[in-house]
């Protein structure tokens, strides 16, 4: 979802091949033999498979809202707050969140370390609207679609926390019409099919 915001945003057309992961096409191992998603062929071949990497790629070629950073004490903080995020963050989210998947994961423990860093995320969101500032920017994009889930793995509980800053930023972020262009379902791909071009403005 992050990686397709940055495309969006970006305006970068792209030949979209939508899979499911159950059923994993040979292709995209062809493409990246880590099999995961998203990967992103480039017009001269270069693959990124790192939804991080095609959101800086997308950004690099067109910025027209200022995702990326402008300073350098936003990009030390936007890079500090997506270590964060992708480790941390989504280590403890994925034992909160599939506890049964992991032997001895302690469902409480990892919501409890999770929720220290929604915590400080909270506090950072009590001067401004967005995690770098005034404006919506890589940082958002990248740690919303994260936050959400640990959000949604139990509404209530995430509701009765005490981080109204971070409820208002995550509600206006799932309600935005960046993220809502992101979430919209395509049919998956199939052998042979004209190639489908995703210009971002259907
Ligand atoms: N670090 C990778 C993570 C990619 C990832 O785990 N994608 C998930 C779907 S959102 C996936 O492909 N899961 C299948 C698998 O891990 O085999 C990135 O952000 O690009």
């Amino acid at each position: 979802m992050r990686g397709r915001m940055a495309l969006a945003v970006a305006e970068q057309p792209v030949i979209l091949r939508e899979i499911e992961l159950r059923d994993r096409p040979d292709e995209i191992y062809e493409a990246s033999p880590k099999g995961t998603v998203p990967v992103l062929v480039l017009a001269d071949g270069a693959v990124l498979d790192e939804s991080l990497d095609v959101m800086r790629w997308a950004l690099t070629q067109n910025d027209p809202e200022a995702w990326l950073p402008a300073t350098a004490a936003e990009q030390q903080a936007c890079e500090a707050l997506i270590r964060r995020n992708d480790g941390d963050f989504k280590h403890h989210l994925d034992r909160y969140k599939y506890a049964t998947r992991y032997e001895d994961a302690d469902e409480q423990e990892h919501r409890a370390a999770a929720a220290a860093i929604l915590h400080d995320l909270n506090a950072r969101l009590h001067d401004a609207p967005f995690l770098l500032g005034e404006r919506f920017t890589l940082a958002d994009a990248a740690i919303a679609p994260f936050v959400r889930q640990f959000a949604f793995a139990d509404r209530s509980w995430f509701d009765a926390q005490p981080w109204p800053q971070l409820r208002s930023w995550l509600d206006r972020f799932i309600e935005s019409a960046r993220f809502l262009r992101a979430m919209k379902k395509y049919p998956v791909w199939q052998r042979g099919q004209e190639p489908f071009v995703l210009d971002w403005n259907d």
